[in-house]
């Protein structure tokens, strides 16, 4: 962990040289001589997520010439599920933009013939109307463009900034700019681009197909997937980022929302340092780093020892059941003094008995039950869950909640039943010639689940019998 920008930065304060931001000393430690003149011209490197354009070595500004185009495309957000993206150069995160602090960037942005809607671009790197928004707005088939100078530098979302803003950025439109510090930044091992984002779709997650943009989850900010780098499993399996033990990482990483803020964190590593917000005040030995919407943060770190690092977002049913998890993986030798890994297991009896293993959950999870399997589950669900509202008897109660016991409903038609309990129901239904009209909110329960909680109503409670499989339960779950 090196602690040296920190002094600079003191004694740059010290010496007075702190001229508009934060910068450094113009003339650093070593002696080294920027020029503040405008020189030359340069067509900037794009790249798509994870990727980064190369370090910045330039001790002068010059004129960059950014070429962005906007472009409309269906693209997957889950295997099996599509959706209508809208991206800055065809893939969501947009384009990786670089330049350095004092450039003078020239900003083209072009809107493919091909797409529906006129789009623009606020980058908060821009000091001036709408960040560039008042400037670009295009319509298909048309290129805008503007010039700006990077006054600051930091790390910066920029974002479509049309109407319905919050619907272009949910449908993919942000990405990151780069105005690097005047003497550069440090020298890492490697860097890589992770920015999350949250999407809000017709369909529950998971839900095959193409799904559209749900307006309603949305402004209710509750959305079905929060990504890195717009696909879940982006960044897993072979698309794992990738370092060696020993090396430096620094990851850039942004948030383009539209809603929700990331409680960013990489399981298994400390950030050395991080960059709070994409500003240059460095903080120290960080576990968590909150990345705003529309904001960003640098993260560096050593990767100390061999390991699959699991990048985060800490509220974590997000990262568990919407998406955001990401890998980074660490190879190189063990380094015991750091890391022992597991070095013992063995049976733990408490006083009074010995406690049986809990079998590996995703083992259990993929292997098929027989019904007398189903059952047994079946009737724990129904116990813990449809009891309180059915009974025990599944008599129900008259009046309010339908029974199970002997349902006609139930009988005439299972499938129904499964769409019950996958969607829930509301309305007037009639069982057993009594009608209902009450609600039955939706359950939680993942496929194999409902498939034993009703194989289980089946063979009881005086009903005629039968068997439910996960695939019927999948089925129901996409009427
Ligand atoms: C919070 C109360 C509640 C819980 C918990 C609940 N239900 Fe229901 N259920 C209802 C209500 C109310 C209805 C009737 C809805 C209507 O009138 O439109 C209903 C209807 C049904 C029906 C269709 C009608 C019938 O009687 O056949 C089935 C099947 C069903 N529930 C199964 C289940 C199962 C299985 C569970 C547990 C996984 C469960 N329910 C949990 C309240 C509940
Ligand atoms: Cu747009």
């Amino acid at each position: 962990m090196k602690r040296s920008f920190l002094k600079s930065a003191a004694a740059a304060i010290l010496l007075g040289v702190f001229a508009g931001g934060c910068n450094e000393a113009q003339n650093n430690a070593s002696g080294t001589q920027y020029s503040e003149v405008l020189q030359g011209e340069e067509i900037a490197v794009l790249t798509d997520a994870p990727n980064v354009p190369p370090p910045i070595t330039r001790k002068h500004p010059t004129k960059m010439i950014v070429n962005l185009e906007v472009i409309e495309k269906e693209m997957e957000m889950m295997d099996g599920v599509k959706y209508n993206f809208w991206t800055f150069g065809g893939s969501v995160p947009g384009k990786f933009i670089r330049v350095r602090e004092g450039d003078v960037v020239e900003f083209h942005l072009k809107n493919n013939p091909n797409n529906k809607l006129p789009h623009n671009i606020d980058l908060h790197a821009v000091s001036g109307q709408g960040g560039g928004a008042a400037a670009t707005f295009t319509a298909p088939g048309h290129e805008t463009q503007f010039t700006f100078t990077a006054l600051n530098h930091g790390l910066y979302i920029y974002h479509c900034a049309t109407a319905p803003v919050g619907m272009h950025i949910a449908n993919g439109m942000y990405g990151l700019i780069l105005v690097e510090p005047k003497e550069g930044l440090k020298k890492v091992d490697r860097e890589y681009y992770v920015c999350q984002g949250d999407f809000y779709t017709k369909g529950a997650y998971g839900e095959s197909g193409l799904q559209p943009f749900n307006m309603d989850k949305a402004l209710k900010e509750e959305p079905d997937y929060v990504v890195f780098n717009g696909k879940v499993g982006a960044l897993t399996g072979d698309k794992a980022l990738k370092a060696k033990v020993g090396e430096t990482v620094r990851l850039f990483v942004g948030n383009g929302g539209p809603n929700l803020v990331s409680s960013f964190h990489v399981i298994g590593e400390i950030f050395d340092n991080v960059y709070t917000e994409g500003g240059c005040v460095p903080n120290h030995d960080v576990q968590t780093t909150l990345v705003p919407a529309g904001g960003s943060s640098i993260t560096e770190f050593k990767c100390d020892v061999p390991a699959t690092l699991i990048l985060v977002d800490h509220s974590i049913f997000r990262t568990f059941n919407k998406g955001s998890l990401g890998m980074l993986k660490v190879e190189g030798p063990e380094k015991k003094d750091i890391y022992s890994g597991q070095q013992d297991d063995r049976i733990y009896q408490p006083e009074g008995g010995a406690v049986q293993n809990m079998p590996d959950v995703e083992v259990a999870a993929a292997k098929p039950l027989t019904k007398e399997e189903k059952i047994a589950q079946g009737k724990s669900l129904y116990t813990s869950i449809c009891q309180a509202c059915h009974q025990a008897d599944a008599n129900g109660i008259a009046g309010s909640f339908p029974p199970l016991a002997k349902s006609d409903y139930f009988a005439s038609d299972p499938a129904r039943a499964i769409r019950a309990v996958v969607h829930g129901v509301s309305g007037k239904i009639t069982v057993n010639g009594k009608v209902y009209d009450g609600i039955m909110p939706k359950q939680t329960l993942s496929d194999p689940q409902i498939a034993s909680v009703v194989t289980y109503v089946l063979n009881n409670f005086g009903n005629k019998g039968g068997e439910v499989s996960p695939a019927d339960v999948a089925k129901q779950r996409r009427k």
